[in-house]
């Protein structure tokens, strides 16, 4: 706390006298503390953040060749600030500091995604790639015909609805044309982006993803591989059953019972979540109301009503309503008028004084839980606001992306009928089963993917996968983690990880893979402190101030710690660990479990 101290009181003398500040640092350089240092730094980070946050709204909701040329100027601003302020920051190497001041010190290291070489005309290339990449996806449409081009927006839409194997097909195909022209910009972007990473000290961009944890970047990779190996049994059943059903409907010719399953069958673009898959996999047809869509159809809600009922929640824990300016400045709907990346993220700008979400919200429940996802973030950026810049971050990033899944576990039967989403609530076991079974198609189908995105970009940025080998090396592993299959031939011809936005978009994934496990953590301890006995799934914290408190004390201390410490002063311990993602399917397991009796699974 001291150390905060400190750290305020030098910000608030630097932004008190700008102008002399900023010209006694050439001078100040030489003899400056370490803390001093600190000060100054997150004293010009919240400035840049601002003009970044800014011009990077702009870039994605309003997609025009200015806006793109803001952007890059905004980034390579920064980047050139970064690597002299890293070089500045390495005179403290041999020094000795306290714990804190060190740990400030590594995350502005690590405090960009891609690091840029210090060389002036590479910087402007990589910005520059980084932006058109961005906005490749961003505008990206497959055309059937001249006039009958459509969005990734529309085309997820048919993939979700759609039943039908060649119509399937084609949407499937056709999404991937947008992205064989990335491939040779993305190739260079590695290199450049590598080059940074060097100058930083990190072997290659991967390393540097994977030092961001409080612990050594190989000691990482072994920790995720571990969490895989706990929950790949999980999978496997899923799997399994869900090729079965899917066997029945298409035909065993057209997915073959002993091998990968097509992967354009699994109601999402990229086979990630398959949640829409529930018709034709729900366990006990009829029991329990489940059908959220139809209530959002009937009572026709706007996207405004969707993010307004997801606020409820968070504001039934004893958190605030979302600011003013949060209605005012998001964006809920895809504009008519121009282009703007549909992916849906959440925004903290002003150093979380300005928080918005960018969507193009339908009405479907998925959707109603993605907005429950992103404003999670938006409540960690609110709540770690009053932190030093480099303490405005998750626990780790898995964290970030947990902490709006948690409140989606509280979306029970029961909560859902309170709030008059669904009809009423069933207890039975088949109406457990049920809804496991909706749940599982998301949070269990994704875990797999979740983990190879980034073990895919890991090699390439060691190099272990070159570009002659991008295409290959993916859907070696598509089947190898989550034993689905290209469609059709695929070749080098093809960048079908160009078709997926967080590899354009430059956002690491593992994040996700480890927000899909700490989410049940999260919630086991949640629920103790709402007094909830029994079982796991049936807990919701739906108006718990006592989760609240417990949630919110774990917002507001942001990146200030190591997560670990973060993460044992909400659980109790300090490691990561599958035990509650499996206590929480252990009844849908069991009856996944006999349906596959005879069966045989794997692929
Ligand atoms: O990208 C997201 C969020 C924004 S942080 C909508 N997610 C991943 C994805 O869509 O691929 C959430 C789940 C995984
Ligand atoms: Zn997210």
């Amino acid at each position: 706390m001291k150390r905060y101290l400190i750290v305020f009181a030098a910000i608030a003398v630097l932004s008190a006298c700008e102008q002399q500040a900023s010209e006694a640092v050439a001078t100040a350089a030489v003899t400056e503390s370490a803390e001093e240092f600190l000060a100054r730094v997150n004293s010009e980070l919240g400035e840049l953040d601002r003009v970044r946050g800014a011009a990077g709204w702009l870039e994605v909701t309003y997609i025009i060749e200015d806006t793109a040329i803001l952007k890059a100027a905004a980034d390579e601003r920064y980047a050139e600030w970064h690597s002299r302020t890293v070089g500045e920051a390495a005179r403290y190497d041999d020094q000795e500091l306290s714990p804190e001041t060190r740990r400030a010190l590594n995350l502005l290291k690590l405090d960009v995604l891609l690091p840029a070489p210090d060389d002036a005309a590479k910087r402007k290339e990589l910005t520059r790639l980084a932006t058109d990449l961005k906005g490749m996806y961003g505008t990206g449409k497959y055309c059937r015909s001249a006039n009958d081009c459509l969005s990734i927006s529309e085309l997820e839409g048919l993939m979700q609805q759609g039943r039908d194997y060649d119509e399937l097909l084609d949407i499937w195909t056709g999404w991937r044309s947008i992205a064989p022209p990335m491939r040779e910009k993305y190739a260079r972007y590695v290199e450049l982006a590598n080059e940074g990473a060097n100058e930083l000290g990190y072997g290659n961009l991967g390393e540097k993803w994977r030092s961001g944890y409080d612990m050594s970047a190989s000691n990482f990779q072994a920790e995720a591989l571990r969490l895989w190996e706990q929950v790949e049994p999980l999978y496997e059943e899923l799997h399994c059953h869900v090729r079965a059903k899917l066997g029945e409907h298409y035909g065993e010719d057209k997915v073959p019972q002993d091998g990968p399953i097509p992967a354009h069958l699994l109601g999402n673009m990229w086979a990630q979540e398959w949640g829409f898959l529930y018709d034709l996999m729900e366990p006990y047809p009829g029991v329990s109301d489940l059908d959220v869509d139809s209530t959002l159809k009937t009572k026709n809600y706007s996207p405004q009503e969707m993010v307004r009922s997801a606020e409820n929640f968070y504001v039934s824990l004893g958190m605030p309503r979302l600011p003013d300016t949060f209605w005012e400045r998001s964006m809920f709907s895809k504009p008519a008028d121009r282009e703007v990346v549909c992916h849906a993220s959440a925004w903290g700008l002003d150093g979380g004084n300005d928080l918005r979400i960018k969507m193009c919200i339908k009405q479907t429940y998925d959707e109603l839980r993605v907005i429950y996802h992103e404003l999670g973030h938006n409540y960690y950026q609110g709540a770690y606001k009053d932190q030093p810049p480099l303490y405005r971050g998750g626990a780790h990033s898995g964290f970030h992306e947990a902490i709006g899944d948690t409140i989606t576990l509280s979306m029970t039967p029961e909560y859902l009928a309170e709030v008059g989403l669904v009809a009423s609530a069933e207890q039975s076991q088949q109406a457990i089963i049920n809804q496991q079974m909706q749940q599982a198609l998301d949070k269990i189908a994704f875990l797999p993917f979740g983990k190879l995105i980034d073990e895919w970009r890991w090699a390439v940025f060691s190099g272990e996968i070159s570009p002659d080998n991008y295409n290959q090396a993916w859907w070696d592993m598509r089947t190898r983690y989550q034993g689905i299959a290209p469609p059709v031939e695929r070749s080098e011809a093809n960048f079908d990880p160009g078709a997926k936005y967080h590899i354009p978009a430059n956002v690491s994934y593992t994040r996700y893979f480890l927000a899909r496990i700490l989410q049940f953590q999260f919630q086991r301890a949640l629920c103790e402190a709402a007094g909830h006995e029994g079982e796991l799934h049936a807990c919701s914290v739906y108006g718990s101030k006592e989760a609240g408190t417990r949630l919110q004390a774990m917002l507001e201390a942001g990146a200030s710690e190591p997560w670990q410490n973060t993460l044992e002063k909400l659980t109790g311990t300090r490691e990561m660990d599958a035990s509650a993602i499996i206590d929480y399917f252990a009844p849908l397991m069991v009856w996944l479990e006999e349906q596959n009796e005879g069966r045989s699974c794997g692929w």
